[in-house]
């Protein structure tokens, strides 16, 4: 961590930067640990927010289901990177300054989750989105599972009225095409990263994303470059590709 960082987050946490042992205490306090998939864009975004704001940020570029539940954050609560700082689990783009809070206030909790990925949280507020900016809740997580608010932010304009991720199901045949391009393809992991569309259903903007696929099968036919369109849901924490093709010419 660079100096101007280390003042900046030792006047967040209100300690001085003079004895040595209270900045080992600190680097120690601030250390996140993120576990994300290596294509996830809004991912290394969201990290850059935390380093921009005196964190230091371990990367593990091996997807987040696996290290959700291992550290008992609940799928339903799912985003798309999970992280843990100071014995506190924080899924999805958290602002930075509630994690500061977090860690002075310390709550009986598991941590902090922003489920979904909403557009204005950090990380998910690129110049593509044009100042959009959807309301979302920060969300206190009990060790029960059971959640309260942490922090409301409300959105702006339009589409604050618009909050979370909307569900629809599986067996519906409405679910819309979304046209993208494939980035990787990874059948062991049965796994397939899109360069895609906006998402209706999901509330997903264009963005370069990982979806998971139940059968490998469907990914015989694609190769990385091309061009196809795609149906999805989310369930169980991850985005799930429920049909994919190529796009007509
Ligand atoms: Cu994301």
């Amino acid at each position: 961590m660079q100096r101007r960082q280390w003042l900046h987050a030792a006047a967040l946490l209100g300690i001085t930067t003079a004895a040595g042992f209270h900045r080992t205490a600190l680097a120690q306090a601030t250390t996140v640990q993120v576990w994300k998939d290596p294509n996830c864009g809004c991912c290394h975004l969201w990290i850059d927010h935390l380093q921009a704001n005196g964190f230091k940020v371990e990367v593990h570029d091996v997807g987040n289901t696996a290290a959700r539940k291992r550290l008992g954050m609940p799928d339903k609560l799912g985003s798309c990177h999970t992280a843990t700082v100071g014995g506190y689990v924080v899924e999805g783009h958290v602002p930075a300054a509630d994690i500061h809070r977090l860690l002075k206030e310390r709550p009986t909790a598991l941590g902090l989750s922003v489920p979904g990925m909403p557009v204005g949280s950090p990380g998910m507020d690129g110049p593509e989105y044009k100042g959009r900016k959807d309301a979302y809740d920060v969300l206190l997580v009990k060790k029960d599972g059971s959640s309260q608010s942490f922090q409301r932010y409300p959105g702006q304009g339009r589409m604050a009225q618009r909050s979370g991720i909307q569900r629809v199901s599986e067996g519906a045949s409405a679910l819309p095409w979304v046209n993208a391009e494939v980035r990787r393809i990874d059948k062991a992991a049965r796994k397939i990263a899109l360069q895609h569309g906006e998402i209706p259903n999901l509330d997903m903007p264009p963005m370069s994303m990982v979806f998971q696929v139940k059968q490998p099968e469907q990914l015989d036919a694609l190769q990385v470059g091309q061009k196809v369109r795609f149906q999805a849901v989310q369930d169980k924490g991850a985005y799930w590709v429920v049909q994919i093709e190529a796009a007509a010419l």
